[in-house]
């Protein structure tokens, strides 16, 4: 429908098997995300699109391994392996996703000293991407979210969406999660308490 937009989360090379942050079973979801993206009038990608030395990187951190949190002024922030850094392979879209029908890409996370998981606004919840303009001006009211990962950068995204006034959809069989110390169930019930429909 013309109100509706579809968002396709950071199908990303480093985010499937052989990745850099691979998320198990990150490729599977591929045809069900373009049968989405071959029946969505707006069809909006984000890409996760890091400067070599990100402080998201646990590498950035002395003495650090992935997977770790440190505070930053910001807050917490997990630390993750080197991934999708900006026009390298890993951070290209997975050759299997057809997205040339794809109207805007919103590439996050591109400053140094702050992470973004939501496509709405950086790791700060205050620094906004532009996409909640974007589908304002446009005349979208509803969203639906798909891609990876599940427990991150498609939930903080959803939450955002619903917190921004649009309608929030996940559609999780094409979506799959890093499930970090429980975050999986977590996660989706902070989705499913903030009126996110999960189908
Ligand atoms: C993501 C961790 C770091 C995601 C991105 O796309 O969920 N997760 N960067
Ligand atoms: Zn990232």
């Amino acid at each position: 429908m013309a109100d509706e937009a579809l968002i396709v989360i950071d199908v990303q090379n480093d985010f499937c098997p052989g990745g850099a942050l691979a998320v198990a079973g990150g490729d599977e979801i591929i045809p069900v995300v373009n049968r989405l993206i071959q029946q969505s009038a707006h069809v909006i990608l984000t890409q996760d699109w890091h400067p070599a030395g990100h402080s998201s990187f646990a590498s950035s951190h002395p003495g650090k391994t992935p997977f770790a949190t440190v505070t930053m002024p910001y807050g917490e922030q997990t630390l993750w392996p080197d991934h999708c850094i900006q026009g390298s392979p890993g951070a290209e879209f997975h050759p299997g996703l057809e997205w040339t029908t794809a109207e805007l890409v919103v590439r996050k996370g591109f400053r140094r000293d702050i992470d973004s998981y939501s496509a709405f606004f950086e790791n700060d919840h205050r620094t906004p991407t532009g996409l909640g303009g974007y589908l304002r001006e446009r005349g979208i009211g509803r969203v639906t979210l798909c891609g990876l990962a599940t427990d991150f950068c498609v939930a903080f995204s959803a939450l955002d969406a619903v917190a921004q006034g649009f309608s929030a959809s996940v559609v999780l069989n094409a979506c799959r999660g890093i499930d970090l110390s429980g975050s999986l169930a977590a996660m989706t019930q902070r989705m499913r308490d903030a009126g996110v429909a999960l189908i």
